[in-house]
C-alpha cells in the first residue's frame, strides 16, 4: 500500500514494479452508487456486455446453452454507457496521477478496458498470466490501467495478481503460448510466478498497473458479485497503430 507516499513517490513505485496500490482515493459512498448502477445493468443485462461463456477461460460456462451462460464478464464502453463511470474515469485525481506518470497531456482508450469487471460466483472464469499489452497496439509500450475495487477484494473472490517487476522484463516470445498467456509449465516462468502477490483491496482502493505487468486473477468463491471498474490511459504522444482495434474507438483526451 502506498498511502504513505506522496503522489511523485506513487509514481516511483509503479515504475520500480510495474503496479502500486493507492488506498481510498474514492469515497465509500461514491462507490457504493457506482456499484449499485452497475447491479442494475446487470439484472437483466443493459447495453454491451462480454458474457463468460463468450471467453471461455478455465471455469466459464462452456456455451450460452449451459448453466451459467448468460454470466456476464464485462459491461462494455463504461466511459459512454454511464455518467457516474465517466466522472470517474475524466476526474481531476486520475487526470493528475497520469499527468505525472507521463510528463504529457493523457488520454483515455475507448478501446481497452473501459469496463465494468463483474466477477461473479460459480460461474465467473480465472484469468491467467499475462500481460495486457497482448493485443494491443501503440507506438510505445507504455500504457497504465487503473482498476477501481467497488467491494473488497481478496485472493477469495478473485482479486488480482501481480508478478512484482514483470513489467521491466523482456521475455523470449516462447514463454507465451499461443494466447499470449506466460506458460506455467515453464520452470523459469514458474519460478518468476511463484514471486507474486495479491493485495487486497477495500471498497474506493485503486491499484494503477502497466501494460507489460503480468498479472492473473482466480474464481470468486465467494457468494457475492465482485465489481471493479477498470479504464486504460497513455500520453498523448503515444498513438493507437492506424487500422487497429486500439484505434477503433475515438480516444478521450482528458
Ligand atoms: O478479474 C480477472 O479475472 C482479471 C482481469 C484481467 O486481468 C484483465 O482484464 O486484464
Amino acid at each position: 500500500m502506498a498511502e504513505h507516499f506522496s503522489k511523485r513517490g506513487q509514481v516511483e513505485l509503479l515504475r520500480q514494479h510495474g503496479f502500486v496500490v493507492v488506498p481510498g482515493l474514492l469515497p465509500a459512498e461514491r462507490c457504493e452508487a457506482i456499484k449499485q448502477a452497475a447491479r442494475t445493468e446487470l439484472a437483466p443485462p443493459q447495453g454491451p456486455v462480454e458474457f463468460e461463456a463468450d471467453l471461455r477461460y478455465p471455469g466459464a460456462p462452456q456455451s450460452h446453452a449451459a448453466p451459467g451462460g448468460n454470466t456476464v464478464r464485462r459491461l462494455l464502453d463504461a466511459y459512454a454507457r454511464n455518467a457516474l463511470y465517466r466522472q470517474w474515469a475524466t476526474s481531476t485525481a486520475i487526470r493528475n496521477w497520469m499527468e505525472l506518470y507521463f510528463g504529457e497531456h493523457v488520454a483515455l482508450s475507448r478501446a481497452h478496458h473501459n469496463c465494468m469487471m463483474t466477477k461473479h460466483p460459480t460461474y465467473g472464469s480465472l484469468t491467467g498470466w499475462h500481460r495486457d499489452v497482448r493485443y494491443w497496439a501503440f507506438e510505445r509500450e507504455d500504457l497504465v490501467s487503473v482498476w477501481l475495487a467497488l467491494g473488497t477484494e481478496t485472493v477469495e473472490n478473485g482479486a488480482l495478481w501481480f508478478v512484482p517487476g514483470s513489467h521491466a522484463v523482456d521475455f523470449a516470445p516462447e514463454r507465451f503460448d499461443k494466447a499470449k498467456f506466460f506458460r506455467a509449465d515453464v520452470p523459469e516462468n514458474a519460478a518468476l510466478i511463484s514471486t507474486a502477490v495479491s493485495p487486497v483491496l477495500n471498497p474506493g482502493d485503486v491499484v494503477f498497473f502497466h501494460c507489460n505487468t503480468l498479472h492473473s486473477a482466480g474464481k470468486n468463491l465467494t457468494d457475492d458479485v465482485k465489481f471493479s471498474l477498470v479504464f486504460t490511459y497513455h500520453g498523448v504522444s503515444n498513438a493507437p497503430v492506424p487500422g487497429t482495434r486500439s484505434a477503433a474507438k475515438p480516444e478521450v483526451p482528458l
